[in-house]
């Protein structure tokens, strides 16, 4: 089992998005991520276990190399194309199947950060158990999130963002939102976020993980 969730996250490393990618070229002819995939779902692995020890890993991975500098932009965006076409394989697994919505759930990556594999994960997650999620993509302005609670009064709110510099913009958009709407709730999520920064800048809740605020919604808070 241990063997093809490495072997996704390398293929998640190297951009491998199938068989029939020519890229990366020493991997030509070789399974790719979506062959794997379905592969480690054939023989009962979780779709969360694909996610977590695969697809994640093989991104944390990435990003390790980018740090040191061994890999550069354009391998961090093949990457990423492989993660969002594996994570569209395992969107159905995560589907609870439930008819009626349990809600709706605004998110958007914040002003200035075009990161959204980790949003697109709590988007899949949240739809899985039953929300329906209104995506409003990355770089998502305090007047996007505005809007979209306007056309959405009862929903709730989720903000991701990935960079130090980017988390600081939730900050505006969480006031202004509060201002306008207060008994709006709003969830930040993201690597750089800690609980200390959601109680800095007044966000109502932080998850480190979707699964977490899954639970925590499913406890009927
Ligand atoms: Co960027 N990037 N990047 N990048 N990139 C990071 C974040 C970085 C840590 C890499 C590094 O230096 N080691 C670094 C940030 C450093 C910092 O801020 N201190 C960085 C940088 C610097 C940059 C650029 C500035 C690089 C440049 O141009 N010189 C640039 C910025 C562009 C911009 O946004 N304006 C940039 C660009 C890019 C790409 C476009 C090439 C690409 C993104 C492609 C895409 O998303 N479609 C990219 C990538 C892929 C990364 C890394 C390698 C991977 C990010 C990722 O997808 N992680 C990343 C390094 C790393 O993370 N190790 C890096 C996997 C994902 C599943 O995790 O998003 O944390 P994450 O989501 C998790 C949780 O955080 C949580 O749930 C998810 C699942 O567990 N979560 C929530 C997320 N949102 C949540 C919301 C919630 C709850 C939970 O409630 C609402």
């Amino acid at each position: 089992m241990q063997d093809i969730l490495q072997r996704i996250a390398v293929c998640i490393e190297r951009g491998k998005a199938s068989l029939k990618s020519l890229y990366p070229p020493d991997m030509k002819g070789q399974e790719g991520v979506a062959e794997l995939t379905e592969k480690a779902l054939k023989k009962g692995i979780s779709a969360q276990e694909v996610l977590n020890k695969g697809l994640i890993f093989g991104m944390h991975s990435i990003g390790e190399k980018f740090s040191r500098g061994d890999v550069f932009i354009p391998d961090l965006l093949i990457a990423a194309q492989a993660m969002n076409a594996a994570m569209e394989l395992l969107r159905p697994r995560f589907e609870s199947g439930e008819i009626h919505h349990k809600g709706t759930f605004i998110i958007g990556t914040v002003s200035g950060d075009l990161h959204d594999i980790g949003k697109n994960i709590v988007k899949i997650v949240m739809e899985g158990a039953g929300w329906e999620v209104i995506d409003l993509g990355t770089d998502t302005s305090t007047e996007s999130f505005i809007k979209a609670i306007k056309n959405s009064p009862g929903a709730l709110v989720g903000m991701s963002a990935l960079l130090t510099t980017t988390m600081l913009n939730m900050e505006k958009s969480v006031r202004d939102i509060h201002v306008k709407y207060p008994y709006i709730k709003v969830i930040i999520g993201g690597a750089p976020i800690t609980e200390n920064f959601r109680k800095d800048i007044g966000a109502d809740l932080y998850f480190p993980d979707p699964n977490k605020l899954v639970e925590y919604l499913k406890a009927g808070n």
